[in-house]
């Protein structure tokens, strides 16, 4: 039998539980799945990172940690977690990724607001270039980034990606490096950030690489908060540097009430909704990575602790 403890929220047990399990059943494991086994006989925990479970000491036999999160900074440096943690690379998280960062580089590609803003009976017609003239930078080609690429690539837009190490994507045109940055930020109307975050990749968006930009170009942020230096944002957005910016995530969550986003004209502050986690999807990708673990293959999604993610 091999243990498995639940380690979220608790109201998220109820919708995991079945599906946990259904999911252990369809891959022919046999799992006692429970919130609260003693932790030194714990083999897996299926963790979320604000549960209360924090310290990782007496999980002394424990084989993974199975993040149900895709962005593991909150996780990656706890000194007691010294058993492989994976991070999640779920299809029903992409989807929902990919469908939020199209709808919202249509909103900019498509001038949506201005559309929106025209319902005054004047007939001015506002015929938006073809994707194929509005070039777009997304920051980071993991798994999201790659089907973000891929999706707006299939609509027509000339995609630039740029990444730590060196690739070759196809339709992609792919940079790597602090020069290759600069370079596909020069290009961007619309850059999109899904980079981790890490002491590496803080404040990618700073005045300096903000002024590498064209003028007039807009910024999705569905990655975290701390990419972006959140005072040359706003500096950048007030001298009309930055056309307009949709925010999902943000270096304090809830964002605070007074925060210069929420009345800025020229930003959208978003929930931290971009794309969750689906809980049917994701219960496969665990069961996979416990039936791997029994059976001595290697992890999926295997958290780099050095990288941090
Ligand atoms: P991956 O780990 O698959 O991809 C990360 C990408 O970032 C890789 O291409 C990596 O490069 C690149 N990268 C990392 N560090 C650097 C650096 N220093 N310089 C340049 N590129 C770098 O992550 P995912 O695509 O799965 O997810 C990305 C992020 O999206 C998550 O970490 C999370 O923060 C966020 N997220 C947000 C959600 C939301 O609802 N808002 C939902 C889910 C995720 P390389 O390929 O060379 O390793
Ligand atoms: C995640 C997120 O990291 O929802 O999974 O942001």
């Amino acid at each position: 039998m091999i243990n498995v403890q639940f380690a979220a929220l608790s109201e998220r047990w109820a919708t995991y539980q079945p599906l946990l399990q259904k999911a252990f059943k369809d891959a022919d494991l046999s799992v006692d799945l429970r919130q609260d086994h003693a932790p030194d006989t714990v083999d897996y925990v299926v963790y979320a990172p604000n549960s209360d479970l924090q310290d990782f000491t007496h999980h002394t036999r424990c084989k993974a940690v199975l993040s149900l999160w895709a962005g593991v900074e909150a996780i990656v440096g706890n000194d007691t977690l010294t058993m492989p943690l994976c991070r999640m690379v779920d299809p029903g998280l992409t989807a929902g990724m990919v469908e939020w960062v199209v709808g919202h580089t249509l909103r900019y590609h498509l001038e949506l607001d201005r559309c929106l803003a025209m319902q005054n009976g004047e007939w001015a017609p506002l015929v938006p270039p073809l994707a194929q003239s509005r070039p777009v930078t997304i920051l980071g080609l993991g798994a999201l980034g790659q089907a973000c690429a891929q999706a707006l690539h299939a609509l027509g837009f000339p995609v630039t990606g740029w990444s730590r190490s060196e690739k070759a994507i196809e339709n992609i045109h792919c940079l790597h490096g602090q020069e290759g940055l600069k370079q596909a930020l020069s290009t961007a109307q619309i850059v999109i950030l899904l980079l981790p975050d890490t002491p590496a990749t803080e404040n990618t968006l700073n005045a300096q690489t903000l002024a590498a930009l064209p003028k007039g170009a807009r910024i999705i942020n569905p990655g975290r908060g701390p990419l972006i230096d959140d005072q040359a944002l706003l500096d950048a957005l007030n001298q009309g540097h930055v056309a307009h910016a949709t925010l999902d995530v943000f270096r304090i969550e809830p964002l605070p009430k007074d925060h210069p986003y929420w009345a800025h004209p020229n930003v959208t502050v978003t929930p931290h909704i971009a794309a969750e986690t689906r809980p049917k999807t994701a219960c496969d990708v665990i069961a996979e990575n416990i039936r791997r673990g029994e059976h001595g293959e290697p992890f999926l999604n295997l958290v780099d602790r050095n990288a941090g993610y």
